[in-house]
């Protein structure tokens, strides 16, 4: 039985995430719809993209006609670029086959950069740049966390004979990793030739890519690599219009939530919650502590 052709929706917006999945289809070639979603206006929290779309109202998030003829939906920046080399990359242009050591390896890398990387410089981002107010703890946490692991890709790519993460080319693991590295400025993590050499000889390695190059730009044009040289200041600056709409749907997603309710069930529910989050925040505390007084502080992973 013949496959069905590629029936390929994607719903995106310009961040490092929504960029991993446009690089990788540009890199592959494959013929898309592009949905680019207005992340100021709250589409991705609209009742038709969380039905057919992605429950969890984020991007990106793609749909397909599956190999049964019937429409399949992916969600999860990890998820999506799975499913896309498991099914097109037949000549693992940006993979490798499955069961070989590279294909673990690279499996590694994902999973680090969708537990490790993503998260912690986007918590970096939200105490730098997005919070209303500036609690240094969670600045220097979340930077300093960031910057842990640059060092970590840094160890890998002076050791690749390549110049890619993953043995001899560009794999997902690097598209994964490549919007989130690009944007470490707007995370308040600047990168300098003294300490990471190879990551940003990685950086360039992967813009001269044209299908990587070509996929960054969309929805539109990237422009994180022009916060490279700017100061802080001029950073924050333009972070202001994000912060607003970023406060407003925090806002909106509590409202929903049972913790904003106002009735007597969501007030019980709020009642034994915070008691639970007190006692669980004075053991945290006591944890840290501990962990603190150690010689090497186990890494959370936030
Ligand atoms: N783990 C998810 C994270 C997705 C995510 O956080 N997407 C952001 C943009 S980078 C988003 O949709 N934000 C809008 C919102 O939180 O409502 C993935 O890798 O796909």
């Amino acid at each position: 039985m013949s496959q069905p052709q590629p029936n390929i929706h994607l719903y995106t917006a310009q961040t490092p995430n929504g960029i991993k999945v446009s690089m990788l289809l540009e890199e592959l070639g494959l013929p898309y719809t592009l949905h680019a979603i207005d992340l100021a206006k709250n589409e991705q929290k609209e009742p038709w993209f969380l039905d057919e779309v992605n429950p969890n109202g984020r991007i990106p998030a793609l749909t397909d006609t599956f190999t049964d003829g019937k429409q399949i939906r992916l969600f999860e920046s990890g998820s999506v670029m799975q499913y896309l080399v498991e099914r097109y990359d037949v000549d693992h242009k940006v993979s490798y086959p499955r069961g070989t050591r590279e294909y673990w390896e690279v499996n590694n890398w994902l999973f680090w950069q969708m537990g490790g990387l993503g998260p912690m410089q986007g918590q970096a981002n939200h105490f730098a740049r997005y919070a209303p107010v500036k609690i240094q703890y969670g600045i220097d946490r979340y930077q300093n966390e960031t910057r842990r692991l640059y060092r970590v890709m840094e160890t890998q790519l002076a050791k690749s004979t390549s110049g890619y993460l993953v043995g001899d080319r560009c794999t997902v693991a690097d598209i994964a990793c490549w919007g989130w590295v690009a944007a470490s400025a707007w995370a308040g993590v600047k990168l300098d030739k003294t300490e990471f050499p190879n990551l940003m000889a990685w950086v360039d390695r992967i813009v001269a890519r044209p299908g990587c190059n070509k996929g960054r730009h969309v929805p539109k044009p990237h422009t994180m690599l022009d916060y490279w040289d700017k100061s802080e200041e001029e950073i924050d600056k333009a972070a202001e219009e994000a912060r607003g709409w970023i406060q407003q749907s925090m806002k909106e997603d509590a409202k929903q939530s049972k913790i904003g309710s106002k009735s007597e069930a969501g007030r019980k529910w709020r009642y034994v919650n915070v008691q639970r989050l007190v006692k669980n925040a004075e053991s945290a505390k006591a944890t840290v502590a501990n962990v603190e007084s150690r010689d090497k502080p186990c890494a959370q992973s936030g």
